[in-house]
């Protein structure tokens, strides 16, 4: 047996509690692993302490596996009698049998040999207040992501200064401003609805300097250009009556240069009562013009207007409690992205988590982060993540043709073996951002893009469409990606039947319990390489078949089943490029 593929500890997502009476168990192992047997029982009753004790426990077979590329991924759920559990595995290779424990392998004779102390896996005691608890409505939600000065001007005729007319076409610069606002995104609320959308992702909206606004000014006012806090609590309020919710942007790593502690301490150096809300190395040259490159403070990516925010400090921390309590108490937002979300203390988030759940407990915090974010989904920071892992695993699987079908499912299972469930049943699922290209700037073809998009739409956690996805707007990496939403060319045949595409996916995803639901598996029905093949369960075991061809060949389609969505598919035969959602029963 390959030792060094077998791994399991009681912690890091690897055993624990799903609510107050399940406990999730996984384990990893090898290929040469073929099967695997779980023994446990209560620790106060099956008497495997070692001595001349017998196992009272029970001996239960795993049979839920994802492939992992190296490594198989065995998952169980057990209900504790007591809410105590202690375990250990059996893993049969093709001639081995070895016992797994905390402490290591054992063979069967070392592990009955009279007297052994035997160190099983241990889990104490379940308690509720640390389950993982994330909000239910998530799982339900359909996001659209809004950069507010792109998409909708809603006061055009005022006088706000330094606005470029609308540009419904061509290319933008960073610096420049459209006047999209919030009042603006008031009015396509009913667009909105119409599309089917659930929850709105707002980039922020506080003051600030650029037009971007991750430069934040004034964590507590609503930037001029945007609107003022009566037109966010009229937006909100209307987003709630159409059945939207509403999550904000907050950018607590850094703040804009004129935030005013960073302006005291730019004055006052090191008597400012400030001084310790900022990461300052060298206070001789804090007014120096250029990037942070040496060191005299930490910034956001070296960039100087974006000043470090000191997030282990005391009143730092009791600050943003104070901001994001004022969100929550005038707005009623529904979430909260934390902008950077890996760079700020631990002690931060769980501090703001505990302070921003006890008033509003369904808030959905979502953390901005690129990269196995697993440390910081215990349960007691973020609710989820934004989930970049995917939008690139997927990317990669479409651009490069010598990746088979197995690559993609070891790329999903990869994606959904990071986190406990309850995050992953609320993982925010993007293809594109403000922070990338454009989906449909990635091949510029339109059946690749809903390819692409049956994919997003059929994974657990939650979809984000990007503002301008549902008519396939074209854009390259920032500032491309932020380009004006073309409203005077909405009405044309063209995009009312691209909008018509992507309502049908939204649709299905409302209206088929199994799209949005954790489970699936990669059945291996089909020899073509590249043509991919899963099933979504829902929790009646209803199956509902999600097969992409990204072959060069017209596949002839096994099986029957009730079409739900498709593309280039026609009398069994499924066309490269070509997309096709069944039911197929259970
Ligand atoms: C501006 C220009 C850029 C230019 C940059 C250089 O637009 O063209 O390259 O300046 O300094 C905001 C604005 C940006 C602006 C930036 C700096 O939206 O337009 O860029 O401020 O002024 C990493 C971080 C992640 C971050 C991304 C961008 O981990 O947190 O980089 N994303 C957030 C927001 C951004 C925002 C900021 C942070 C700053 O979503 O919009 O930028 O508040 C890998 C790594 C990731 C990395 C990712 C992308 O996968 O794992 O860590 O993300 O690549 O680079």
């Amino acid at each position: 047996m390959d030792f060094t593929g077998v791994y399991h500890r009681t912690t890091e997502q690897m055993s624990y509690s799903l609510n107050e009476s399940e406990l999730i168990v996984n384990l990893k192992t090898g290929y040469d692993v073929k099967r695997v047997f779980l023994y446990y029982g209560d620790p106060f009753e099956a008497g495997i302490l070692g001595g001349n004790e017998k196992w009272t426990g029970v001996r239960e077979e795993i049979v839920y596996k994802k492939r992992l590329k190296h490594q198989i991924w065995w998952t169980t759920t057990l209900v504790p009698k007591y809410k105590r559990c202690k375990y250990y595995f059996e893993l049969h290779t093709d001639d081995e049998v070895w016992y797994y424990f905390e402490d290591g392998f054992l063979t069967k004779e070392q592990m009955e040999m009279d007297g052994r102390m035997l160190q099983c896996f241990t889990v104490p005691w379940m308690n509720p207040a640390d389950v993982n608890r994330t909000p239910d409505w998530v799982n339900d939600t359909i996001w659209y992501q809004i950069f507010p000065d792109r998409f909708c001007n809603g006061t055009p005729g005022d006088d706000r200064e330094g606005i470029l007319p609308w540009k419904n076409e061509g290319e933008v610069k960073n610096e420049e401003r459209y006047g999209g606002n919030l009042e603006g995104i008031r009015q396509k609320l009913p667009y909105l609805k119409e599309l089917g959308i659930t929850g709105i992702y707002l980039n922020p909206i506080m003051e600030a300097d650029s037009n971007h606004k991750y430069d934040t000014k004034d964590y507590t006012k609503i930037d001029p250009q945007f609107g003022d806090s009566e037109t966010m609590k009229r937006l909100v309020a209307e987003a709630h009556e159409h059945g939207i919710r509403v999550m904000v942007d907050a950018v607590f790593n850094h703040c804009g240069k004129d935030f005013a502690p960073w302006l005291d301490v730019k004055k006052n150096g090191r008597d400012s009562a400030y001084a310790d809300w900022f990461m300052v190395n060298d206070w001789t040259i804090l007014n120096k013009e250029a990037s942070t490159r040496d060191g005299r403070y930490y910034s956001f990516a070296f960039a100087d207007k974006m000043p470090k925010l000191n997030t282990n400090s005391e009143a730092v921390i009791s600050y943003f409690q104070d901001v994001c309590e004022g969100w929550i108490r005038d707005y009623d937002i529904d979430g909260i992205r934390f902008d950077v979300g890996n760079e700020v203390s631990h002690r931060f988030l769980k501090r703001i988590r505990d302070h921003v759940k006890a008033i509003k407990p369904d808030i959905y915090l979502l953390g901005e982060i690129w990269h196995d974010a697993s440390q910081w989904l215990m349960g007691d920071e973020y609710d989820s993540v934004m989930n970049y892992p995917l939008m690139s695993g997927i990317h990669d699987f479409f651009i490069d043709p010598t990746m088979k079908k197995e690559d993609f499912e070891y790329m999903i299972n990869h994606c959904y073996t990071m986190y406990m469930q309850q995050s992953n049943n609320v993982l925010f699922n993007l293809l594109d951002s403000h922070d990338t290209e454009r989906l449909m700037n990635r091949f510029h073809d339109l059946d690749l893009f809903y390819q692409q998009l049956a994919i997003l739409f059929t994974m657990p956690g939650s979809p984000c469409i990007y503002y301008g996805t549902e008519i396939a707007m074209e854009g390259s990496f920032d500032p491309d990606c932020r380009r004006c939403m073309p409203w005077d060319q909405i009405q044309t045949e063209e995009n009312q039947q691209k909008i018509h595409e992507i309502q049908k996916l939204i649709h299905l995803r409302k209206t088929e319990p199994a799209l949005r639901s954790l489970y699936f598996h990669f059945p291996e029905a089909y020899d073509e390489p590249r043509l991919v093949q899963y099933i979504k369960l829902d929790q009646e075991q209803n199956k509902t078949e999600i097969l992409l061809n990204c072959t060069e060949e017209p596949v002839t389609v096994k099986g029957e089943g009730e079409i739900l969505f498709q593309r280039q598919y026609q009398d069994g035969r499924l066309e490269p490029k070509g997309v096709l959602i069944r039911r197929i029963g259970r």
